[in-house]
């Protein structure tokens, strides 16, 4: 069923229906799982989700950077379908199928580097994130895994550690995993002697750190999102990650790219390490991957993966037949209607009405990202960069109830991040940014 290309609002957001159905879920769903906007969906196709009033809005999220080849994407459905009607599980630790062995091929072939590579399967970002620690551990013989500031890396214990940010994720949660190191990210809006200065001194203060607080001897993994998300779509300090992967390198040290965020055709490339050059010895991937079926995994250097004993990674879904099947299909439309070359017509659309908007608007203190992973971080403005998160969660509640699905992130609450599905067309886009700048013409007159 095609969904029409264009945003309706009959109704006030939340509608009626939303509204009835937000008070029966209130009764149901444990509150601590909320939902920046409770409108309940219905269908969702293109750059468009339709809820239960009919409401239209457009997409600016994609499910937290998953639906990137679109919702329901035809060939995503098509599979699915096909591989839900032979068989939906036999677990693969107990008999395996060919969809699995196929995904780790084309993450094999996909991921940066040309070494000899192999993968596993999970089912969610953090359990991938978990693994690829365990992996590491186990490879190098060392427990110390340094993890960066504003970084995001999940919900579960483990993760929970190497997660930066304490509300919502941490709080009254601990105690968290140990050996974990926390350093500074070096994040260019925000370095204290100016972004020209930030990869390098970032990099000698992460050096001095691991040195005098960990000792490299000890330390198994560096782990980083090339972009980071949550954290507020840091785009490290250029030179930064080519310096961690050459110390690394020289320390025995593996490093973890985290690009369950950034991966497949997100930030214009098939990963964001490849915009660098760098070539991770692990790499975390979930979300983009199939298309909205749930599916992680890690993939890396042969003999780093293969370091494990046999049975000692697995899980009762891990590589589940229907979640490959959606991810073949996934990475097929990817390279059949070249996504990464939508991505990068999505950034150049995006830039340069947010660089117009910045120029226009003194609280957008820095406007950042890649492909289509793009956001603004606002600040009070005119030279004062003090973190507005009131602003911003004013700005993404106007955009909310015009019918524009916006995200927010930043350890300050300050960002506006955006994520469109890969399916939107430049109108829904060019809609969208149209909505954002009225937002922020009536915010800041009021
Ligand atoms: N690593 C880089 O972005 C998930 C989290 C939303 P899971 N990001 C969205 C929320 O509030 O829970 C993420 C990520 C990076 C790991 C994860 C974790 O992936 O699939 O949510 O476990």
């Amino acid at each position: 069923m095609t969904i029409e290309q264009k945003r309706v609002v009959s109704t006030e957001i939340p509608g009626p229906l939303s509204l009835a159905m937000q008070a029966r879920r209130s009764v149901a769903v444990a509150s601590g799982v909320s939902s920046t906007l409770p409108v309940f969906i219905e269908r969702a196709g293109g750059g468009i989700l339709v809820d239960i009033d009919g409401n239209q809005l457009i997409d600016f999220g994609s499910g937290i950077a998953v639906t990137t080849v679109g919702n329901a994407a035809p060939r995503v459905v098509d599979a699915v379908a096909e591989q839900v009607a032979l068989f939906t599980h036999t677990c693969f630790m107990v008999t395996p199928y060919e969809g699995y062995v196929a995904v780790a091929e084309a993450l094999n072939e996909l991921t940066p580097g040309t070494h000899a590579k192999k993968s596993a399967l999970f089912n969610s970002g953090a359990e991938a994130v978990e693994n690829a620690i365990k992996i590491a551990r186990h490879f190098t013989g060392r427990q110390a895994i340094i993890t960066f500031d504003h970084a995001y890396h999940g919900r579960t214990n483990l993760t929970m550690a190497l997660t930066a940010k304490n509300m919502p994720y941490k709080q009254g949660f601990g105690p968290f995993a140990g050996e974990i190191y926390r350093v500074a990210m070096a994040y260019p809006y925000r370095w204290p002697t100016g972004p020209e200065n930030c990869a390098q001194e970032a990099f000698d203060a992460f050096v001095s750190q691991v040195h005098a607080q960990v000792g490299e001897g000890n330390t198994a993994a560096v782990i980083i999102e090339p972009i980071q998300g949550e954290g507020g779509f840091i785009v490290p300090a250029p030179g930064f990650l080519r310096l961690l992967s050459d110390w690394c390198t020289a320390n025995g040290v593996l490093l973890i790219a985290d690009e369950i965020q950034t991966g497949f055709c997100r930030t214009g490339d098939w990963f964001a390490c490849d915009a660098e050059g760098v070539v991770p010895d692990l790499i975390t991937t979930a979300k983009g991957i199939a298309g909205g079926l749930p599916l992680a995994a890690v993939t890396g250097r042969a003999e780093v993966m293969d370091a494990v004993h046999v049975g000692g990674l697995g899980g009762t879904y891990g590589g589940n037949p229907v979640a490959c099947a959606a991810a073949l299909a996934a990475i097929e439309t990817m390279r059949a209607e070249n996504l990464i070359g939508r991505a990068r017509e999505v950034e150049m659309l995006m830039m340069a009405r947010l660089h117009a908007m910045a120029a226009r608007f003194p609280q957008i203190g820095d406007v950042r990202g890649r492909g289509a992973m793009i956001a603004i971080e606002l600040v009070a403005g005119s030279g004062d960069d003090t973190p507005d998160a009131a602003l911003t969660g004013a700005i993404a509640k106007a955009c909310h109830s015009e019918g524009l699905v916006v995200l927010t992130a930043g350890t300050f609450g300050n960002v506006l991040r955006f994520l469109p599905p890969l399916s939107i067309s430049d109108d829904l886009l060019s809609e969208g940014l149209d909505i954002i700048e009225a937002a922020f013409a009536a915010a800041v007159a009021g």
